[in-house]
């Protein structure tokens, strides 16, 4: 069986003939190693429309691989599309409706402290910069473009929403993944462990009563989403189920808009207020709309699938119950959360932001689109907030088992976890404990699987 040949078109700007030239030689020894790669230099036919050209490029190609040298990022950043070969920059407005996964930034000639165009995030990036180190990264780079699951061709497969393009390179995840064979969902087996659970950086100042008292919990192996229910498996379900949500069958749900929230009586899980593609975390979904997908898919797949409990969320957003207050660790966000890009858009915007932290995404991004957290899960920390299965008591932690722990007291509200776009930084923590009522649809709330192992 042959084995099929990457991709993989090559985004740089034509800062000096050097660098063209550096471009070239990294693209000959791209090809010299099983790789199709795609550049204007070979590819674009004198007369060709150089955005069309790009545009054909990045759509057709496995990996994009952006040069990033000082003068790219800024014009990256510039946003604007440009002319001439300045068409080549992939800008925010480019990258919009490309799952950014997609791409692999590398370094070169940047001596500034803005690597990456603010699009990408904290991506990583293989980095160019020193020459001697060349044929070490070449490796590097090509173990990230060869680790790529190559799209089966002609044209993806229409069933599948997941696995190829955001499959991240750049982790090599310990942990076993489950496929469900029917919809193609990943799921990470995490194992099971003792931890403290709570806010254990109550010093800090920034908690809340409910949070505590801190107190040692035990979890079974579990299995749970790597990414957050997206729309296109939310529409699979709709689709084949002929499901109506809560909001459809009654009075809509909240969203966000220029005056701030309000309920609209349109909106629902495909009218949510702002432009989602299927990649993107489904929302306006109540608590039972939860219930009722995971019902749906253990019925089709004869597989018990589930809500977390919260006690397994949070085991897992701190990677196994390290004593993390975010899913990325205690640093510089990765993840979508409420930042400068939202800020921007809404600059009456009233609650605290992450102050010097861009996202790119002013709602939802799409999911896995930031770095995983050491167990190989995404967004735990932000994009959406996450149902789990544990009714919400504010008292809960002080009814809590040591094994296990489900709190199901007498109470309309379900607990919410993990902070969305818009949460303000405190919210995001991955002790915080949000609550929300079970048939209650908001803009910036979905759901994650579980699974017994
Ligand atoms: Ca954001
Ligand atoms: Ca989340």
């Amino acid at each position: 069986m042959s084995v099929p040949i990457p991709i993989v078109f090559l985004s740089y700007s034509h800062d000096t003939d050097a660098h063209k030239e550096w471009v070239l030689k990294l693209a000959t020894d791209l090809m010299a190693n099983g790789v199709d790669a795609e550049l204007d230099q070979w590819d674009l036919v004198p007369g060709q429309d150089i955005v069309a050209f790009m545009e054909k490029g990045i759509s057709d190609s496995d990996r994009v691989l952006m040069i990033c040298s000082e003068s790219y990022v800024k014009k990256a950043d510039k946003g604007s599309g440009g002319v001439g070969y300045e068409g080549l920059i992939v800008t925010s407005e480019v990258a919009q409706n490309i799952d950014t996964m997609k791409f692999i930034p590398l370094i070169r000639n940047n001596p500034s402290s803005s690597k990456l165009p603010r699009f990408l995030g904290h991506r990583l990036y293989v980095d160019f910069s020193n020459e001697e180190q060349y044929d070490t990264k070449l490796q590097e780079l090509l173990r990230a473009i060869h680790r790529v699951k190559v799209k089966p061709r002609p044209g993806p497969n229409p069933f599948s929403t997941t696995t190829a393009a955001r499959e991240d390179i750049y982790t090599e995840t310990q942990s076993a993944i489950y496929t469900d064979p029917v919809t193609g969902t990943e799921l990470v087996l995490v194992k099971g462990g003792c931890y403290r659970m709570g806010n254990v950086f109550e010093a800090d100042g920034d908690g809340y009563e409910d949070e505590k008292p801190v107190h040692e919990v035990c979890v079974d192996d579990f299995y749970l989403g790597k990414y957050e229910v997206t729309v296109g498996e939310f529409k699979t379900f709709v689709d084949e189920a002929g499901y109506k949500t809560e909001a459809e069958k009654g009075d809509g749900s909240y969203i966000w808009t220029d005056k701030g929230w309000r309920k609209d009586k349109n909106a629902n899980w495909s009218n949510p207020g702002f432009k989602q593609d299927d990649k993107h975390p489904v929302v306006c979904v109540s608590w039972n709309d939860a219930i009722a997908y995971i019902e749906w898919l253990s019925a089709k797949t004869g597989r018990k699938y589930r809500l977390p409990t919260e006690a397994e969320w949070e085991y897992a957003a701190r990677s196994g119950g390290k004593d993390y207050k975010y899913s990325w660790g205690n640093g510089t966000p990765s993840g979508n959360i409420a930042d400068e890009t939202l800020k921007r858009q809404f600059p009456d915007w009233s609650w605290p932001i992450w102050e010097g932290y861009e996202s790119g995404y002013i709602y939802t991004a799409p999911v896995g689109n930031f770095m995983p957290n050491e167990i190989g899960i995404y967004d735990m920390s932000g994009n959406v907030w996450e149902w789990c299965q544990d009714v919400y008591a504010s008292d809960a932690y002080k009814k809590h088992a040591r094994n296990n722990p489900i709190y199901t007291g007498d109470s309309a509200s379900s607990v919410i976890r993990g902070g969305s776009w818009y949460t303000l930084p405190r919210y995001v923590r991955v002790f915080r404990r949000g609550d929300g009522a079970r048939d209650g649809r908001n803009c910036y709330v979905g759901f994650r699987l579980a699974g017994i192992k």
